[in-house]
Formats: structure tokens, sequence, C-alpha cells
């Protein structure tokens, strides 16, 4: 694999997936990277280079200008309507059913809102920052697939007449109580902990990090850059998670 630094590294850590029962992963925007979905916060290909972040994933922005906020949404979900897993998620996917064939699990918390983890095959995938397949009634709370929005003018409205919205948690919002005591029960719960493709300066998602290090439990960061968790993690593994995650599941099934 040239793209990966320490095979050393790489080895230990399928080691560390073929034994232990229950593995908790925490993904984020490079994991749809390879999918062609940019990143939020690198410079020059992330979205947030072109626009402002706080201006637009923010509840303020969108009680200030719901047309505007709502426009950007419908124009991400066109980037993502047009992506597909990439080796990534399906590896990681895979190794779910491994561990499950076993009777152990892999628990997905991702902070990605495209669906590409359930698309490539993972199943019961905790969405900490919702997902924008769903639209949501600001006046009544009704949710309903993207597909039944009608997109002619912006904001879009509901029937009841309130300001539809994308069903995901911009800055300033809580995160869904179920997928928060479901990451919990996670992290709490794992033998080996694994963050991929996500920056970690975004909370509460990037504190399951600090809880699955304050437990002592191995943990691994998969990224081709380094993040604020770099130096904490037990193996820090440099690639991109498409080309690392279909190397770690030969070795686990060697
Ligand atoms: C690759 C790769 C490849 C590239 N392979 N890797 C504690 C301390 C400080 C602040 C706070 C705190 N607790 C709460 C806050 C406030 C705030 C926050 O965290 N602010 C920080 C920025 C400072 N948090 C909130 O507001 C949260 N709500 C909350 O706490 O509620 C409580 C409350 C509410 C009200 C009153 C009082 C209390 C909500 C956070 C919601 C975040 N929402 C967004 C938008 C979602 C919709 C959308 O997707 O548009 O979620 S923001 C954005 O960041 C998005 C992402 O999910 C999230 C994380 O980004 P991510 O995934 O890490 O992406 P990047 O781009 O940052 O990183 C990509 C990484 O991939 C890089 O490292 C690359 O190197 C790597 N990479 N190619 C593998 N091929």
């Amino acid at each position: 694999m040239s793209d990966l630094a320490d095979q050393t590294e790489l080895q230990l850590v399928a080691e560390l997936l073929q034994t232990a029962p229950r593995v908790a992963v925490l993904t984020g925007a490079g994991m749809s990277a390879e999918s062609g979905i940019e990143t939020f916060r690198q410079p020059q290909t992330g979205l947030w280079a072109r626009y402002d972040p706080m201006e637009l994933a923010h509840a303020d922005a969108l009680a200030r200008d719901p047309k505007m906020v709502t426009e950007w949404y419908h124009w991400r979900f066109s980037r993502c309507a047009h992506a597909k897993p990439n080796p990534g998620h399906v590896a990681l996917a895979q190794l779910q059913q491994l561990k499950r064939d076993a009777g152990g699990n892999v628990d997905v918390l991702t902070q990605n809102i495209d669906g590409l983890h359930q698309a490539g095959g993972a199943l019961d995938v905790v969405e900490l920052h919702g997902s924008i397949l769903r639209w949501r009634c600001q006046k009544t709370g009704e949710k309903r697939p993207i597909g039944e929005v009608d997109f002619s003018s912006f904001p879009p409205t509901s029937k009841a007449g309130g300001v539809l919205r994308p069903d995901i948690v911009l800055f300033g919002e809580m995160l869904p109580t179920d997928a928060i005591e479901a990451a919990e029960r996670a992290v709490m719960s794992c033998d080996v902990f694994l963050t991929i493709g996500t920056s970690a300066v975004v909370y509460p998602a990037a504190g399951y990090i600090d809880m699955a290090l304050s437990r002592g439990v191995p943990t691994v960061e998969i990224n081709p850059e380094a993040t604020p968790m770099t130096g904490s993690v037990t193996h820090a593994l440099r690639g991109p998670s498409g080309v690392v995650l279909p190397e770690l599941l030969r070795r686990v099934r060697d």
C-alpha cells in the first residue's frame, strides 16, 4: 500500500479489530471525500473556503434568512444526490457484518448527513447531525423525504404553511437525544474506538473521542492529515479512508 506510511501500525490495528468484539466508529466529512463530497474545513477544496460556515450552518442564519440557507442546502443535496458510497464506506459496512456474524458489532456514529454509510450497506447508523435526505416543517415538526419537497421557491413550505428545512443539526441546535444516547452507549461499551475523516473540532461529537480516551480503550485515527486528537490516539493511520479501510478489512479477514 503505497499511500500508507506505516505498515506496522496498520497491522497492529488490523489485529485489534480482529480480536475486539465491539468497535465504535466516529466518522466525519473526510469519509465521503472520495465520493466527491467536499469537506468543510480543508483550505481551497472545502465548501467553507468559499462560504462562511457560521453564516450558513447556524440556527441564527436560518432564522434570519431561511431563503439563503435552504437554497444552499438544496445545492448541497444536489452534490450528495449524485454521490456513491466509496470503498471506505463499503469496507466499514463489511467489517460491521463480519463482527455481527461473530456476535459482536461495529457501531457507526456519523456526523455526515449524506446517507452514504447506509447506501454502502452499514446498518443502524447513528446520524448525530441528522440527514439532508429528510426535511422538517418548522411549524409542526412533521418530517418528509426530500423527494416530496417542492423546491419551486425558497424557502420551501409545508401544507401547514411552515418553512421546510433540512432535518439536520445546525450550530446552536441540540443533537437528537436518541442519537446522543446511542452514541454514548456505543462509546462506553466499545473495545476499540476509531475516528475517521473528522477534524475533531465540532462538539459534542468530538467529545466522543475524549470519552473513549478516558476509558483507556485503544483509539485509532484514520486521516490523511493531523488533527487536534492525533497526539492522543493510540494509533494514527495516515491516509485516505477509501484506501486504509479496505486494506484493514483485507488484513482482518486474513
Ligand atoms: C479525510 C479525507 C479522506 C479529508 N479520508 N479523511 C464545546 C466546546 C466548544 C464549542 C462547543 C462545545 N460544545 C458545543 C459547542 C458549540 C458548537 C461547536 O462545536 N463549535 C465549535 C466549532 C467550536 N456545537 C454546536 O453548536 C452543536 N450543538 C450543541 O452543542 O448543542 C448544545 C446547545 C445548543 C444550544 C444552546 C446551548 C447548547 C451542534 C453542532 C452541529 C454541527 N453541524 C454541522 C453542519 C451539519 C449540516 C451539514 O453537514 O451541513 O456539522 S457543522 C459541520 O462540522 C458539520 C460536520 O458534521 C461537522 C464536523 O466536521 P467534520 O466532519 O469533522 O469535517 P471537516 O471538514 O472539519 O474535517 C474533514 C476531515 O477529513 C479533515 O480532518 C481532513 O483531513 C479529513 N479528510 N479527506 C479520510 N479521503
